[in-house]
């Protein structure tokens, strides 16, 4: 809603609820007018990002409030951000944080500026290495997305006829980070299930968890394990997934040498899609970003105004998305 029509908005509704209530009502009806939260993000380039902040926006302009996205990129970015809202009057904010073990330092500010703070897709850890429970979250379930993950690879490899000995698997890794632990391990226990031998899995620990990070990170994993000429690649996200098959196609493989598949569903596999010819990026476990962005920024907006608490820990489900069918997964789930 542009700035005229949201005074217009505030003016009418001041007119009739004076009129009804008297000023006191008057004051209120306005003050909801003007609600403003954050919407800060570790990775605000990356199109999974860009589609949350974006719902967030649209959610904002049908619900009257208004959201300040920002970019949380490091620790110092996210604690500059929070002053930033604090500021401009803003009553809380949703984040992605760049490290989970920030959490306590960043409730720590958010409180000390009478904000409210709910976390997505990343959940923040105490020092204990447990989820804080002072910190309502909504992400993907991340283990069983990382099982469709490894099931969707499993099959895949059965209709080609590959056989366990003969294939290797580029497992992108990112350790620190739980979201990343959960979908790989859930990937890893279904193709294990399914007979991929374990000794078979080579790790490639990615710095960032996006396509050059993993690029990085995979490249040696290919060089040292020539020996194979068929890879499956897998990682937390389709970013990772495509900087794996990036760096197989430097090693000379290609589209049926290699089944890699990720998980988000956005632009970055609607790219690879599009692509005249298939790639080794075979599919990719899509949930709804634009959900995410919409769900956790209203959760966060009826705390504020109703003193509605959201749920502890809300989990969203995927569905797989190939060259076949990503333009209507992608209608479907609205991102
Ligand atoms: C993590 C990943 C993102 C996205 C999100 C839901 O933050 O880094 O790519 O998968 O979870």
């Amino acid at each position: 809603m542009n700035t005229s029509r949201r005074r217009l908005m505030q003016v009418s509704s001041l007119g009739a609820v004076a009129a009804l209530a008297g000023l006191k009502g008057a004051s209120q009806a306005f003050a909801a007018g003007e609600m403003k939260i954050g919407f800060i993000v570790k990775m605000p380039e990356q199109a999974w990002f860009i589609n949350e902040q974006k719902a967030a926006t649209e959610a904002g302009r049908s619900g009257d409030f208004i959201v300040v996205n920002l970019a949380g990129t490091d620790g110092s970015a996210v604690m500059s951000a929070i002053d930033n809202l604090s500021a401009q009057g803003a009553k809380g904010f949703v984040i992605c944080p760049p490290d989970v073990r920030l959490g306590p330092a960043i409730y720590a500010r958010a409180t000390g500026a009478n904000m409210k703070v709910v976390s997505v897709d990343d959940q923040f850890v105490s020092a204990d290495g447990k989820p804080m429970p002072q910190v309502p979250h909504l992400g993907m379930s991340g283990y069983k997305i990382g099982q469709q993950v490894g099931q969707t690879i499993a099959d895949e490899m059965k209709k080609r006829g590959w056989k366990p000995e003969e294939v290797a698997a580029c497992r992108i890794t990112d350790q620190e980070l739980p979201t990343a632990r959960e979908r790989v391990a859930g990937a890893t226990d279904a193709l294990l299930a399914a007979g991929f031998l374990k000794a078979n899995i080579f790790d490639a620990p990615q710095r960032t968890t996006d396509t050059e990070g993993a690029n990085t990170a995979s490249s040696p994993v290919f060089a040292r394990h020539g020996t194979f000429k068929k890879w499956i690649i897998y990682a937390l996200n389709e970013e990772s997934v495509l900087g794996g098959v990036r760096a197989s196609e430097q090693f000379h493989l290609g589209a049926d040498d290699v089944i890699g598949v990720g998980i988000n569903g956005t632009g970055a596999a609607f790219a690879e899609f599009s692509k005249p010819a298939p790639t080794g990026f075979f599919g990719t476990i899509a949930v709804s970003s634009a959900l995410h962005g919409r769900q956790s920024a209203m959760n966060l907006v009826s705390w504020i105004r109703d003193g509605k608490e959201p749920p502890a820990d809300t989990q969203t489900t995927g569905t797989l998305m190939t060259r076949d069918n990503w333009k209507q997964v992608k209608e479907q789930l609205g991102s």
